[in-house]
């Protein structure tokens, strides 16, 4: 029983992303301004191909209130007119109309949309053998064998996805990055790319190995105050915009996990973003300077970002952009906001989201992120940064993510970064009408179980994995699975999970109270009070901020172990409530895709019992406490589940299998 309108949509197999769908013999009436371009061509085709409402006419007009990138849609009588201040404001108005279109809504009076940033970019972890560095959909979408010559038909289709989503900046390669990539011979590559790029309004920005002058041209030292370094670098730039006349800049990962960086010199960070913004700065170019830094300068990792840029406020020329992670680790499924936004008023700062799901379930869990992002944004003022940039979850993979719901999170990422102020909801429902439902006649109360799904899929993760501000209890490595007992002899410290959970006899969490790391005096000072008191702090970062005993009691009036355990229970309870609530959306989704989607939930809800198993079975080890009666007994044996990441153990986990490969 196959609700679905078209016999189209009943093959949904992910490529065509939330594209429109073109419309045989299209009789659309599109009207464009005279003074033509690449990206209004692009528009006009779009919407000539898809439209199927009143005639449409563009015009480009001088309103300063709409930036750059805005637009005004007004439907009138007999047409709708599309006005935006430049080429890429009409074509963000045109796909927007489309959206519209395909989720059956009617145009209200007036549409009036101005972004929030001028630059919302993707950030590929692509490297040059096509391998991606946390990717869980395929290999890179470039083939940089092929390149220049050949040119993947998936370049457009990609570079329409990010547009019609408002995305316009993509850096092609990882942050951990070779040197190759500003070779000659790889710039002719890059060029391919941008050429195809540009009528959608994106830019081409590369990842830059610090020492790069070394590395391709053997000069002795990559130090940022030395004429030869400095000329070297200003020469690539020029190398690079005589090929690519709107290149957007470099993307620098420096002096952190091993990366080369202006400190092996004895300068400072900003003096090696300065040198790169300086070489640009001629051709329009801009630097973002990555934050992620966390040499051991203090007992406490989620402290040392800010110990080292904090004081660098105001050093950073104007081209530069700071782009710190949402939280001061990495990326984990909670983390409070990274304190070094707002700490550095002088500088331009743009936020790191992490798109791909390395810390929650890679492409196995479904994980809608837009309560994720829209939490920081309920602490960070939106207005306060500059940009936006998320690591993309992009590979060659038919349906691009590898989770077909992983799509929404490029989606979201996309939509967020051109208003934060949407919903998760709405965002959701935009995407499900242009994907998944797209062409079925889906009844209103399906569309909002799924939506329900998707908002709640987040907290669950967090639930199962890691609650009450727990973090960093993942398998070494591949970051998949638990492993809260990991003990590497001679690894790094702040790589094992101990070092976070610091679980004992006595109790729980990371003590960052005054009393302890005092992380939370780099916070402002009534959010680090409320913070610093235990019965007030947020029980979502209880734990992240507070060592606390196993039978503290909570305002709730259970003790900290039973709630423990009842997160872990709610996160597989939830799961199992998503895959029985899946079941009712049968007969409006494609078979295939259906069937794709019920397997993954079976592994999502096999993983949950995993992670719950795991973390509370290591964690009475050393509470002593029995499980509260409404918590389902553990399935597994702990002896058995740490053997899982040596790769010698008898649990049905064909993933971490797979993983411990890649160890
Ligand atoms: C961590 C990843 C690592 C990245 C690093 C980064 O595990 O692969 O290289 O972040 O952001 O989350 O540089």
């Amino acid at each position: 029983m196959l609700t679905c309108m078209s016999a189209k949509a009943s093959v949904y197999d992910g490529s065509r992303l939330w594209l429109p769908q073109p419309v045989e013999n299209n009789a659309a009436v599109i009207k464009a301004p005279k003074s033509s371009s690449a990206t209004i061509n692009v528009a006009t085709a779009e919407l000539r191909s898809s439209w199927t409402g009143a005639p449409v006419e563009m015009k480009l007009i001088k309103d300063k209130s709409l930036g750059r990138d805005g637009f005004i849609i007004t439907p009138g009588k007999d047409k709708v007119t599309l006005t935006a201040n430049s080429a890429p404001g009409l074509l963000y108005g045109a796909y927007r109309l489309l959206a519209m279109q395909t989720a059956g809504k009617s145009l209200p009076n007036e549409i009036r949309e101005v972004p929030s940033y001028d630059l919302r970019i993707l950030n590929h972890w692509d490297n040059l053998d096509r391998t991606i560095e946390r990717g869980y959909s395929g290999s890179s979408i470039w083939v940089w064998d092929e390149l220049p010559a050949t040119i993947s038909p998936r370049y457009k289709e990609y570079a329409r996805a990010n547009a019609a989503v408002g995305i316009n900046g993509v850096v092609l390669n990882n942050v951990n990055a070779s040197s190759s990539i500003l070779s000659a011979g790889y710039l002719h590559k890059v060029k391919a790319i941008a050429d195809i790029f540009r009528p959608y309004g994106i830019k081409v920005y590369l990842s830059a190995n610090f020492a790069a002058p070394m590395q391709l041209d053997s000069l002795p030292t990559a130090d940022p105050l030395d004429r030869q370094v400095i000329k070297w670098w200003k020469d690539k730039a020029s190398e690079i915009y005589r090929l690519i006349p709107d290149f957007g800049g470099f993307l620098v990962k420096a002096n952190s996990e091993g990366q080369p960086g202006p400190c092996d010199f004895d300068r400072s960070h900003a003096q090696g973003a300065n040198m790169m913004a300086r070489a640009l700065k001629p051709h329009g170019g801009i630097v973002m300077w990555r934050a992620f830094v966390y040499s051991p300068a203090d007992a406490d990792r989620a402290k040392q970002a800010y110990i080292e840029f904090q004081p660098l406020d105001g050093q950073f020329d104007d081209n530069v952009i700071v782009q710190i992670k949402n939280g001061p680790v990495d990326f984990q499924p909670r983390e409070p906001y990274s304190p070094l936004f707002g700490a550095m008023p002088s500088t331009d700062c743009m936020v790191e989201f992490q798109i791909t799901q390395e810390y929650l379930g890679h492409s196995n869990h479904l994980a809608y992120l837009a309560p994720m992002w829209k939490e920081f944004f309920s602490y960070v003022n939106p207005k306060s940064i500059k940009a936006v940039a998320g690591v993309a979850n992009v590979g060659d993979d038919t349906n691009w993510t590898g989770h077909p719901f992983a799509q929404a999170n490029w989606y979201a990422f996309g939509r967020l970064a051109w208003n934060p102020a949407l919903t998760g909801e709405d965002i959701a429902d935009e995407w499900l009408s242009q994907t998944i439902f797209n062409g079925c006649n889906v009844p209103a109360e399906i569309t909002a179980e799924v939506i329900d799904i998707m908002m709640r899929s987040r907290e669950a993760v967090v639930d199962y994995m890691m609650p009450m501000g727990l973090h960093h209890l993942f398998a070494f490595g591949h970051h998949y699975g638990p492993e809260p007992w990991c003990a590497i002899e001679g690894g790094r410290p702040d790589w094992m999970p101990s070092y976070y959970h610091r679980a004992d006899s006595a109790g729980i969490g990371f003590d960052r109270s005054s009393k302890g790391s005092n992380a939370i005096g780099q916070y402002p000072d009534n959010l680090a009070k409320r913070l610093d008191n235990p019965a007030l702090c947020p029980e979502e970062f209880l734990l992240w901020f507070h060592h606390l005993p196993w039978e503290y009691q909570l305002p709730s009036g259970d003790t900290l172990w039973d709630s423990l355990c009842r997160h872990y229970e709610r996160g597989v309870v939830e799961t199992r409530d998503f895959q029985r609530r899946w079941e009712h959306v049968q007969p409006y989704v494609d078979p295939a895709l259906f069937d794709d989607i019920q397997r993954r939930l079976k592994t999502q809800v096999r993983d949950a019992i995993w992670w719950k198993d795991g973390c509370l079975l290591y964690f009475q080890e050393l509470s002593r406490l029995p499980f509260p009666d409404d918590i389902t007994p553990p399935v597994h044996n702990l002896d058995d589940l740490k053997k899982v990441n040596l790769g010698i153990s008898n649990f049905e986990c064909p993933t971490a299998d797979l993983l411990n490969r890649q160890r």
